[in-house]
């Protein structure tokens, strides 16, 4: 059965990966659900507008990271909200899969030390997409 995933990936941390996020959301909707589409959209503001307009996001993301399957999130590119995620997906007990380019980032140890965490460095956008692949299989 096709699970709900909730794919984390940098705002308004930096959207030089956006469109790599995008393309791993596509290749994840091959066989599951990915909530979080709009991590991939690689046109529109960061910053919206409209007084509600945080609030209305902060609302419905933890709404998804509560009924979610598990998280994928790609923290290469630091993110204030992808950590803030990452730990309220924990406090939840959802399973959380982490990569990062293994020659561009230097994980924060709170997520490097943190063993409740599934980390995966990468390197090429092939060995990104197998590696999922392999979790979604339930090989990992
Ligand atoms: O601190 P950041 O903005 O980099 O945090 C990124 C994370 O927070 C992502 O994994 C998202 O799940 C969540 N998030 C941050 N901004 C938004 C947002 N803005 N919409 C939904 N989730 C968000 C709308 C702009 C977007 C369509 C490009």
């Amino acid at each position: 059965m096709a699970r709900k995933v909730y794919f984390a990936g940098s705002i308004r941390g930096g959207r030089e990966d956006a469109q790599l996020y995008h393309e791993l959301i596509q290749h994840i909707q091959e066989t599951d659900i990915v909530l979080t589409e709009h991590v991939g959209s690689v046109s529109g503001s960061v910053f919206g507008s409209g007084e509600d307009y945080d609030h209305r996001i902060y609302a419905q993301d933890t709404a998804w990271l509560k009924e979610c399957d598990l998280v994928i999130a790609e923290c290469t590119r630091p993110s204030l909200g992808v950590g803030y995620e990452l730990a309220y997906a924990e406090a939840h007990r959802k399973p959380v899969y982490i990569f990062y380019r293994r020659s561009e980032a230097h994980l924060s140890a709170m997520l490097a030390g943190n063993d409740y965490f599934r980390i995966f460095p990468y390197e090429t956008k092939e060995e990104l997409f197998e590696l999922t692949d392999r979790i979604l299989k339930g090989g990992e």
